[in-house]
C-alpha cells in the first residue's frame, strides 16, 4: 500500500569542465551504482531515468579574461541541462539532476524555474558559488553560477562568451544557504552588502539545525507557499563522510544534520527539483571512501523523496493474525 507517489525524472549530468580535477563527470555512474533507482522505488517513487546527457566539447574555448576558464562548454552544457530539466518539470516529474560540478546548477535552476518563475531556492555548501567572472580567483565557473541567477548582480556581470542565453531567475530573498565555511573575500562582501541570507557552519553551531531550518522555511515558504529548488553540493558534509570530492573543508555538515534537513524539505510538501553535485569517484584514499560518498548521495536523495528515520514509507495498515 503506498500512501504517497512521486513521480521522479532522474538526469545524468556528467560534466566536469566548470572545476579542475578530472573524476567529477563519473559521478552520474557511481550515483546509479549505489542503488538509487532501487532505493527510490523502494520508497514509493515512480522513477523515469531520462539517462545520461551527452555535453559538446566546444572547441577553441579560450580563457575569459585570462581567468575564467572553458566558458562556452561550460554555457552550452548548462543550456542543454536546462532544457532537459524544463521538459521534466513541464511533463510533471519533481527533477533530480546527478552530478558532475555545480556550474550545473546554473541549468537546472534556469530550466526548473521556466516553468516554476515562482521557485525558491536552497543551496547547501561549504562555499556560497558566487563569484562573478570578474571576481572569480580560480577562473572555475563551479565557484560562480550564483551570480549569474541572481538579478541584483547583473550590473556586476560581464558579457562572457557560452552564457548569452542565461538569464538570471531569482532575486536576493529566494535563496538561502546552509553550510558555509568556506567564503573568498568578494563572495563575503557580495553577501552582506546584498543582504543575501545564509546559514554557516558557525550559525548551525550556536542555533542547531532544526531553528536553521525553521527560519529557511519561514524565510521562504512564510508569506506563501512556492516551488522549492535543493542545490545539495556533497561537500557541504564533514570531509569524513564525504572525502570524494574535489574541494573538501573541514568542519562540515554531521549525517545527522545533512538528513534533518533533506527530512524537513520533503516535508514541506513543495520540493520540485534538486542537485546533487561534486560527487568525485577518482578521489578519495580507498574504494570505501569512494562508496561511503557515494552512498551518502543516495541517502540524501531518497531522504528528500520521503525516505525518513522514524518508520517506512510505506503504510501497512494491519499486523498479520495467526492462523
Ligand atoms: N570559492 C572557490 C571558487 O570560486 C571554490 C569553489 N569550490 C566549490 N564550490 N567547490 O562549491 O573557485
Ligand atoms: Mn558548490
Ligand atoms: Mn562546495
Ligand atoms: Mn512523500
Amino acid at each position: 500500500q503506498k500512501k504517497w507517489t512521486h513521480s521522479v525524472a532522474v538526469i545524468g549530468a556528467p560534466f566536469s569542465k566548470g572545476q579542475k580535477k578530472r573524476g567529477v563527470e563519473h559521478g552520474p555512474t557511481a550515483i546509479r551504482n549505489a542503488g538509487l533507482l532501487e532505493r527510490l522505488s523502494k520508497i514509493g517513487c515512480s522513477v523515469y531515468d531520462v539517462g545520461d546527457l551527452k555535453f559538446a566539447h566546444v572547441p577553441n574555448d579560450a580563457l575569459y579574461n585570462n581567468v575564467v576558464k572553458h566558458p562556452r562548454t561550460v554555457g552550452l552544457a548548462c543550456q542543454v541541462l536546462a532544457d532537459a530539466v524544463s521538459r521534466a518539470i513541464g511533463a510533471g516529474h519533481t527533477c533530480i539532476t546527478l552530478g558532475g560540478d555545480h556550474s550545473l546548477a546554473l541549468g537546472s535552476i534556469t530550466g526548473h524555474a521556466q516553468h516554476c518563475p515562482d521557485l525558491c531556492v536552497i543551496w547547501v555548501d561549504a562555499h556560497a558559488d558566487i563569484n562573478t567572472p570578474l571576481t572569480s580567483k580560480s577562473g572555475s565557473l563551479h565557484g560562480q553560477p550564483v551570480s549569474f541567477l541572481l538579478r541584483e548582480l547583473q550590473d556586476k556581470m560581464p558579457i562572457i562568451p557560452g552564457f548569452a542565453w542565461a538569464k538570471p531567475c531569482l532575486s536576493r530573498s529566494d535563496i538561502i544557504y546552509i553550510g558555509l565555511r568556506d567564503l573568498d573575500p568578494a563572495e563575503q562582501f557580495i553577501l552582506k552588502k546584498y543582504n543575501i541570507s545564509y546559514y554557516s557552519m558557525r550559525h548551525i553551531d550556536c542555533m542547531g539545525i532544526h531553528k536553521v531550518m525553521e527560519r529557511t522555511f519561514d524565510q521562504l515558504l512564510g508569506r506563501r507557499q512556492r516551488p522549492i529548488h535543493l542545490s545539495f553540493d556533497i561537500d557541504a558534509f564533514d570531509p569524513t563522510l564525504a572525502p570524494s570530492t574535489g574541494t573538501p573543508v573541514l568542519g562540515g555538515l554531521t549525517y545527522r544534520e545533512g538528513v534533518y534537513i533533506t527530512e524537513e524539505i520533503h516535508n514541506t510538501g513543495m520540493l520540485s527539483g534538486m542537485d546533487l553535485v561534486e560527487v568525485n569517484p577518482l578521489l578519495g584514499a580507498t574504494s570505501d571512501e569512494v562508496k561511503a560518498t557515494a552512498n551518502l548521495a543516495v541517502d540524501v536523495i531518497a531522504s528528500c523523496l520521503g525516505d525518513t528515520r522514524d518508520g517506512a514509507h510505506m503504510i501497512i495498515d494491519d499486523l498479520p493474525t495467526p492462523s
